[in-house]
């Protein structure tokens, strides 16, 4: 199915009562430079409902303390609560057990945790195998492992229209592979890959497979062990949760096969001058006193969602996407990056003769929040021959009025600079 099309069986009955929803995000409702809000930066950074926010102020206002260490009442609450949200968590991707959740600090952190203990196992001329479309986060560990160990980086190229080439891919792939990194979906693109294809001839050939699904969570249903991936990672405040928060997931095999990322307390059973034994699974990752709030709100993110429903949150921004790139691309001058058959909410984009910053400075003046740059994606740029794009990124509690505000503005601005 094409993410722009509407799946067999949905009517209109299924689509969200997006208003209802936004009266849970406070934060929606202020007026930027004498416009209403609109807020399209959603794969930057989402906001968060209500419930989130009182699921944290709860937390610190009746069970705080830190955790796994008091004999007390609130340590015991304080385990509890981190516990309920690595729950959710598992629950959310789908995992097979609770152990296979491991907080971090985000999808970066997640992904710093598998390239900085996999590189023990790596040697000159071992591959690791990433994509041209990867955010930094997914390049830059890599390079470290790859220049500390004398291993090499490889890349998958892309098509003009932003896609995956499958067939570099099945090329590139082969036994000095040590691992394949890839997004689930692209952040500067939107692009959603065949990660299930991807995984399944990465394992043919006995390779692991780690999924950066930093855009993904929040737009779709995600189901690890039907993906069958071995790494997933993601980052709270992308998701309606906290920031400070991410979560990887590995599965058992390889987190226990895997060395400490950091030691402290909590990742320890014994310790003494000649010796540490690690704690099980997964406190062996997790050093030090956790974000126990972030874990909370994380939790309490993922109720949201599972309620709003994540196939009702799919194709409504769909919708908002279909609606916003028939009338960007209508208007004179635009270049449209990234047009990939499957996509997520984002829409790249640039007019002729007009800096992205520019463009995104004007749309603020109207009160559209839009992110304009790079995106911590040069290798994308350097692709397309562009120093940025203006990027609109959808959530569901986005609405069409506001595909209609981003389009006026940008023609208010087109009028302007052009
Ligand atoms: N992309 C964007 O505006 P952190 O910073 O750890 O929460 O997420 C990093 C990250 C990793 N992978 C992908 C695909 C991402 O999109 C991001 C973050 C933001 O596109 C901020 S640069």
């Amino acid at each position: 199915m094409n993410a722009y099309s509407q799946p067999a069986g949905v009517t209109a009955r299924d689509l969200l009562d997006v208003e209802r929803i936004r009266r849970d995000f406070p934060i929606l409702h202020q007026e930027i430079n004498g416009y209403p809000l609109a807020y399209l930066d959603n794969a930057a950074s989402y906001q968060r409902p209500r419930s989130v926010l009182d699921a944290i102020r709860h937390y610190y206002e009746h069970d705080h303390a830190n955790v796994h260490r008091g004999v007390h009442a609130l340590s015991h609450r304080a385990t509890e609560a981190q516990e309920a949200g690595r729950e959710a968590a598992r629950r959310f991707l789908n995992a097979a057990e609770r152990a296979e959740i491991i907080f971090t600090r985000g999808a970066t952190e997640a992904i710093n945790l598998v390239a900085y203990t996999l590189r023990e196992t790596l040697q000159p001329g071992d591959e690791i195998l990433i994509s041209h479309m990867e955010h930094h986060s997914n390049i830059v560990p890599w390079q470290l492992a790859c220049q500390r160990t004398g291993a090499r980086l490889r890349v998958v190229p892309i098509t003009r229209s932003g896609e995956l080439r499958l067939d570099e891919f099945h090329r590139l792939l082969n036994r000095r592979t040590r691992l394949v990194a890839m997004a689930h979906v692209s952040n500067a693109l939107g692009t959603v890959n065949p990660v299930a294809e991807i995984t399944a001839a990465a394992h043919a050939l006995g390779i692991p497979v780690l999924l950066d699904g930093a855009q993904a969570v929040a737009h779709q249903k995600v189901d690890v062990q039907g993906l069958g991936c071995d790494f997933y990672a993601f980052s709270g405040h992308k998701m309606c949760g906290p920031t400070g928060i991410g979560v990887l997931y590995g599965r058992r095999e390889w987190l226990e096969r895997l060395p400490p990322f950091q030691g402290g307390g909590d990742m320890i059973l014994s310790v003494s001058f000649d010796h540490t034994e690690y704690n099980e699974l997964p406190y062996k990752f997790e050093a030090g006193t956790p974000d126990v709030a972030g874990a909370v709100g994380l939790g309490a993110a993922i109720a949201y969602l599972e309620q709003v429903g994540m196939d009702r949150i799919a194709q409504h921004e769909a919708a908002l996407l279909e609606q916003a790139t028939r009338a960007i691309a209508a208007l004179p001058g635009v270049q449209l990056i990234g047009e990939a058959q499957e996509k997520a909410g984002v829409l790249s984009f640039n007019i002729e003769g007009i800096h992205p910053h520019d463009l995104g400075t004007v749309l603020d003046h109207q009160g559209v929040a839009i992110r304009a740059g790079h995106h911590c994606a040069m290798p994308v740029m350097d692709f397309f021959g562009v120093g940025g794009t203006a990027r609109a990124s959808f959530a569901f509690y986005n609405t069409r009025r506001e595909v209609d505000q981003l389009v006026a503005a940008v023609e208010v601005a087109r009028r302007m600079l052009a």
